[in-house]
């Protein structure tokens, strides 16, 4: 029960991190995530990502639903869908893995009807790649 309240209490507190950007903390070597992953944080009405590209190769995305209302996240790539998550209660979190070619421009949104147009979407863009990484 404990551990239950503690969670609850932690996953606003992660979300907090990931939307202040200002944090002393880079996210690109926060300890626990190699530099491919990227932290995605879903809310109302936002899509909440760390913000800096992705490198071209496999790539995982941690989705988050820090918000209070179901969401889930859909990944297109050059119109053609790479991957979603199951619809996600508040709290839940899902790892996401795709792949990505450099320069391409990786579309993230919320599916649910309406989340869309609330302003639950955003974009990363992928390095133009360096070879031997
Ligand atoms: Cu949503």
């Amino acid at each position: 029960m404990t551990g239950r309240r503690t969670r609850a209490v932690l996953l606003p507190l992660g979300l907090a991190v990931v939307l202040g950007g200002c944090a002393a903390e880079d996210p690109a070597t926060a300890p626990g995530l190699p530099a491919a992953d990227q932290r995605v944080g879903l809310t109302e009405w936002e899509v909440v990502t760390e913000g800096r590209p992705l490198a071209p190769g496999d790539v995982r995305l941690v989705v988050t639903n820090a918000g209070a209302a179901p969401h889930d996240l859909a990944v297109r790539v050059d119109g053609e869908e790479r991957a979603v998550t199951p619809v996600l209660a508040p709290g839940e979190a899902h790892e996401l893995s795709f792949a990505v070619a450099a320069d391409e421009r990786v579309e993230l949104w919320c599916t649910l009807t309406g989340h869309h147009a609330a302003g639950m979407h955003t974009a990363l863009d992928v390095d133009a790649g360096e070879v031997g990484r």
